[in-house]
C-alpha cells in the first residue's frame, strides 16, 4: 500500500490565517500562542473532516463488523502533533509555520494533554485506537468525557499537590458534539413486572427512577497515511429537563434538582486510582452511564440496517477494557429482552457472542466487587438480570462439579453479598485474555485457575504493544530520521522492519551516530529539567529513568533505597570509579495513597541532600520530574539510557513503558515480570540486565506466608544503614519520624499485611549487583552502543499494530475497509 498525502502548503497557510480572523477577529500576528494553536488545529481538522466523513460512509456502505472498545479510560495525550504525523503532513506544516515565523513546538505546547486515564490501561486504549485506524479496521472507542482528567501534579516542598485538570478550559478544537445521538440512562427506582396478556410475556418496567441524558462528543482518530478516520466517542451528561427548575407546577421540583446534580456529578472527574478499587457509588454510576449509552447506540446503529437482533454479533463486538465496563453484559441482555423482545436464551446467545474481556491485573486490591445493596439500589433491573445469570451459572457449576461447594464459593458471580465483576465478565465473555505471556500463564494457573479448567477455550494471550507513530516518529524525530535514512520508512507501519538495522550494530560510525542522537535527546531533556526543576544535569552522565504510576509493587522505593546506598558508598570512597549517574523519577500517586505519597517526599528529600552535596562532584544527581504525563513522556523516553522495570515479579501484568524505552534505545534493568520476559526473549539476555526473584519464587514465598526481612536487616550492614537513615533524620532533619511508616512497611507485619510485601529487601543485593553491571557495561562504549541498538532493532514485536492484528484474527474477526477518496 502506498501511503501519501495531498497536502497543499499555500492553501493550508491561508486556512490558518482565515481561522485567526474567524475565531478571534485578528490577524495571525495579533494572536497569542494559544489562539495560534487553535487556528492551526482547526486547519488540521479541516483536512481530517473529509476523511472522517468518507470513512463512515464506507462503513455504512459495506455494512461491516465494528469493534467497540469499551473503556473508562483513554489516555490520548495531545492530538495536534499526532494528527499532523498521521496525516503525513508534519514536516510540511512545520515549514508553513516557520514561514509564518511560528515554532511548531511552541504551538504543540499550547495543547493540554487529554488525560482521560490513569496510566497503562488508558494509554493502551489510546495506542489501540491509533493502530486500528492505521490498519484500516472499523472501530469505536467508547468512553466518558470527564470534565476533569487525571490531576496535574505539583511538587511543593517535596510533597505532591493535586491540581484540577481543567483540560476543556479553552475548548477542544477537534471534538464534535453529536446532539442527534442522545440517550436516556436510568438509575434507581424499582422494577414493576406484569404479564402482557397478548403475548404472554413477562414484562419489566423501571419506575420512579432518576435519569440523565447522555450526549456524545466525537473525536477523530486518524490512521497513518490512509483515509481512515475512526471515532473516539466520549459521553457527556446533561439533565433530562432543566425546564422543571424554572416552574414549580411542571412536574417534581425535588426530582428535577436531583437529576440536575446527577448529570453534573456523573462526568465531573476521572477517579485517579490506578490498580485500586474503592467501592464508590459514583464510580458505578459512571460505569453504567457510558456503557448504557454506548450499547443503546450500537443496537440502534445495527437496527438501521437489520431487523433481527439475534445476529447482532455479526456486526458488532464489545471489548471490555478490564472489568470496569462489565455491566455491558447485563445492559445488552436488558435491551435485547425488555426492548427488543428476545427470550432469555436468545439474548444470552447473542450476548455471549458479542462481549469479550481483557484482564489487566492480578493485584487483589484492584478486583471490582460491588456490595449487593449498592448495586441493586442503583441498578434494579440490571441486578435482576445479573442474579439470573448467576443462578444459571451456579447450576452449570453444580452439573459439572456435583457436590463441590468450594467451586461455587470461588466462582459464583454473586457471593458473600458482593457482585464480582470479573466472574461476570468471564462467564459471559466469549474471550478472556491477559496482556503478556507470563500474565496469562499466571491467570490460567493461579488467579483464574477454576475458570480456566471449566472453559479453557475462552482463554488467550495478547501481549501488549505501543504505537511507534507517537513514541518514536513524533517523540524522537532525530532517531526516526536516522532510522529512515538507514532502512527506509516502512517501519512506521511495519515495526519488525527495524531488524534491518542489525547490520549496523557493529558499525563504528553508525554506533557513533546513534549515541550522538541519544546525547542530543539527553540535552533536550536536560533543558526541560532545567526549565521545570531548576536542576542542572549532565548529558554525559547515565540517564537512569523510572517513570510510571507510583505503586508499592512497582518498587520506586527499591530504586531510591539503592540511590541512598550508592551515595553512602561514594561518601566512604570518594574516588570510587563510577560513571556519573542521573536518577530520574516521574510518578503520580493516587490522592489517597499515603505510603505512595510519602515515597515521593522521600525521593525529593534524598534528591535535596545529594544534589546539594558538593563533595561528590556531581557523580550522582536525583531528579523528580513534576507532572509526568504522555507529552513529557515522549521527551523522557527518547533521552533514557537505562529503563527501570523493577516490579516484584508476578505483579506487573505487562507494562508498556518498558516497550517505549526499548524502542528509543535504552537498556532494560528489570525483573522477569510482565512483558520484560518477552523483551529479554527478543533482544537476548546479554542485552538487558535482569535481577531478582522469579515470579515462581515470589508466589512460593507468598503461599508460605512471606519471608523474614529482619534476617536481612540483621545480617546486611549496608542495608541496615540505609534503613536506619529513614528514621534518623538524615533525609528529614526537621522531622526524623517523617519516614517511619516506610521503615515499618519494610520490617514489621501490620494488621494482616506482611512485612516487606513486595520483597524489596529480598531483592536489594541482586538489584545493587545489577546496577553495578550497568556501570560496567556503560564503560565499554562500543559494547553499550551495540546493545542499545540491538534493543531498537528487536523492538518490532512490541508495536500495538501486532497486538491489534492478533485481537482481530483471534477475537474480533474484523475485515479491513479501505476508504477511497472521491
Ligand atoms: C477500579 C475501580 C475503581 C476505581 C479505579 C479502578 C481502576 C482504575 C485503573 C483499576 C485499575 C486501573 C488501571 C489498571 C492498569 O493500568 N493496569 C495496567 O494495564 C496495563 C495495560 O495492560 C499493563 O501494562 C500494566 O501492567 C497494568 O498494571
Amino acid at each position: 500500500m502506498v501511503r501519501t498525502n495531498t497536502f497543499n502548503k499555500e492553501e493550508f497557510k491561508k486556512d490558518i490565517k482565515d481561522n485567526c480572523k474567524l475565531l478571534y477577529r485578528k490577524n495571525i500576528d495579533e494572536c497569542d500562542d494559544q489562539q495560534k494553536f487553535q487556528a492551526v488545529a482547526y486547519s488540521v481538522k479541516n483536512i481530517i473532516i473529509d476523511k472522517w466523513i468518507a470513512t463512515h460512509k464506507e462503513y455504512e456502505k459495506q455494512d461491516v463488523k465494528i469493534v467497540c472498545y469499551m473503556s473508562m479510560e483513554f489516555l490520548m495525550g495531545r492530538a495536534l502533533g499526532n494528527n499532523m504525523i498521521n496525516l503525513m503532513a508534519y514536516d510540511e506544516i512545520k515549514e508553513v509555520l516557520a514561514e509564518l515565523g511560528i515554532d511548531i513546538n511552541v504551538i504543540e505546547d499550547q495543547e493540554p494533554d487529554a488525560a482521560l486515564g490513569n496510566g497503562g490501561l488508558g494509554r493502551l486504549a489510546a495506542c489501540f485506537l491509533d493502530s486500528l485506524a492505521t490498519l484500516e479496521y472499523p472501530a469505536y472507542g467508547c468512553g466518558i468525557r470527564y470534565r476533569y482528567g487525571m490531576f496535574k501534579q505539583e511538587i511543593k516542598d517535596g510533597y505532591q499537590i493535586e491540581v484540577p485538570d481543567n483540560w476543556l478550559k479553552d475548548g477542544n478544537p477537534f471534538e464534535i458534539k453529536r446532539d442527534e445521538y442522545r440517550y436516556e440512562v436510568k438509575f434507581g427506582g424499582y422494577v414493576r413486572s406484569y404479564r402482557d396478556e397478548k403475548t404472554g410475556r413477562d414484562m419489566f418496567v423501571q419506575e420512579d427512577y432518576r435519569s440523565v441524558i447522555a450526549v456524545p462528543y466525537d473525536l477523530p482518530v486518524v490512521g497513518y497515511g490512509n483515509n481512515t478516520v475512526n471515532t473516539l466517542r466520549i459521553w457527556d451528561a446533561e439533565p433530562v429537563n432543566t425546564f422543571n427548575l424554572n416552574s414549580f407546577d411542571k412536574g417534581d421540583y425535588q426530582k428535577a434538582i436531583e437529576e440536575e446534580n446527577l448529570a453534573k456529578n456523573i462526568v465531573e472527574v476521572l477517579y485517579p486510582n490506578d490498580n485500586h478499587y474503592a467501592g464508590k457509588e459514583l464510580r458505578l454510576k459512571q460505569q453504567y452511564f457510558f456503557v448504557s449509552a454506548s450499547v443503546q447506540r450500537a443496537v440502534d446503529q445495527y437496527k438501521k440496517h437489520h431487523d433481527d437482533c439475534r445476529k447482532l454479533y455479526e456486526k458488532v463486538t464489545f471489548q471490555l477494557n478490564d472489568t470496569h465496563p462489565t455491566v455491558a453484559v447485563a445492559e445488552l441482555m436488558r435491551i435485547l429482552m425488555d426492548e427488543e423482545g428476545l427470550e432469555w436464551d436468545e439474548a444470552w446467545d447473542v450476548t455471549t457472542k458479542t462481549v469479550a474481556y481483557t484482564n489487566h491485573t492480578i493485584m487483589s486490591e484492584a478486583l471490582e466487587k460491588w456490595p449487593l445493596e449498592l448495586f441493586s439500589r442503583l441498578l434494579p433491573r440490571i441486578y435482576q438480570i445479573v442474579e439470573e445469570i448467576n443462578r444459571r451459572f451456579v447450576e452449570e457449576i453444580k452439573t459439572k462439579y456435583p457436590g463441590d461447594q468450594e467451586k461455587i464459593r470461588k466462582m459464583a458471580i454473586i457471593y458473600d453479598g458482593q457482585v464480582k465483576m470479573a466472574h461476570l465478565a468471564i462467564c459471559a465473555g466469549y474471550s478472556v485474555n491477559g496482556v503478556a505471556k507470563l500474565h496469562t500463564e499466571i491467570l490460567e494457573k493461579q488467579e483464574l485457575k477454576d475458570f480456566y479448567e471449566m472453559m479453557p477455550q475462552k482463554f488467550n494471550n495478547k501481549t501488549n504493544g505501543i504505537t511507534q507513530r507517537r513514541f518514536l516518529l513524533h517523540g524522537n524525530p532525530l532517531l526516526s530520521a536516522w532510522i529512515t535514512d538507514k532502512i527506509g520508512d516502512a517501519w512506521v507501519t511495519d515495526l519488525p522492519q527495524l531488524k534491518k538495522l542489525l547490520p549496523y550494530v557493529d558499525d563504528e560510525k553508525a554506533q557513533q551516530e546513534f549515541m550522538q542522537i541519544k546525547r542530543k535527546n539527553k540535552v533536550r531533556l536536560a533543558k526541560y529539567i532545567k526549565e521545570h526543576n531548576g536542576i542542572d544535569v549532565d548529558p554525559d552522565s547515565i540517564f537512569d529513568v523510572q517513570v510510571k504510576r507510583l505503586h508499592e509493587y512497582k518498587r520506586q522505593l527499591l530504586n531510591i533505597l539503592h540511590v541512598m546506598y550508592l551515595y553512602n558508598e561514594l561518601k566512604k570512597n570518594p574516588d570510587m570509579d563510577m560513571t556519573p549517574r542521573t536518577f530520574i523519577f516521574g510518578a503520580k500517586a493516587a490522592a489517597g495513597y499515603r505510603i505512595a505519597k510519602l515515597t515521593i517526599k522521600l525521593i525529593n528529600n534524598v534528591a535535596d541532600v545529594i544534589n546539594n552535596d558538593a563533595s561528590i562532584n556531581g557523580k550522582i544527581k536525583v531528579v523528580f520530574i513534576e507532572n509526568y504525563r504522555v507529552s513529557n513522556g515522549e521527551i523522557i523516553f527518547a533521552a533514557a539510557d537505562v529503563s527501570e522495570q523493577i516490579s516484584t515479579a508476578s505483579k506487573e501484568a505487562s507494562g508498556t513503558g518498558n516497550m517505549k524505552f526499548m524502542l528509543n534505545g535504552a537498556m532494560t534493568l528489570g525483573t522477569m515480570d510482565g512483558a520484560n520476559v518477552e523483551i529479554v526473549q527478543e533482544v537476548g539476555i546479554e542485552n538487558a540486565v535482569i535481577f531478582g526473584l522469579s515470579s515462581d519464587e515470589v508466589i512460593r514465598y507468598e503461599n508460605e506466608g512471606g519471608y523474614d526481612p529482619m534476617e536481612i536487616f540483621n545480617n546486611d550492614q549496608a542495608v541496615r544503614e540505609i534503613l536506619t537513615e529513614l528514621i534518623n533524620g538524615k533525609y528529614s532533619p526537621e522531622d526524623p519520624e517523617m519516614f517511619r511508616d516506610i521503615y515499618n512497611s519494610l520490617l514489621s507485619n501490620q494488621g494482616g499485611r506482611r512485612a516487606d510485601t513486595y520483597f524489596i529487601l529480598k531483592d536489594f543485593r541482586s538489584y545493587a549487583e545489577a546496577q553495578k553491571q550497568i556501570d560496567a557495561r556503560y564503560k565499554n562504549s562500543a559494547g553499550w552502543a551495540k546493545s542499545v541498538m540491538l534493543n531498537v532493532a528487536n523492538a518490532g514485536k512490541f508495536s500495538s499494530d501486532r497486538t491489534i492484528e492478533e485481537y482481530v484474527s483471534d477475537i474480533w474477526k474484523l475485515k479491513k475497509v479501505h476508504v477511497p477518496m472521491n
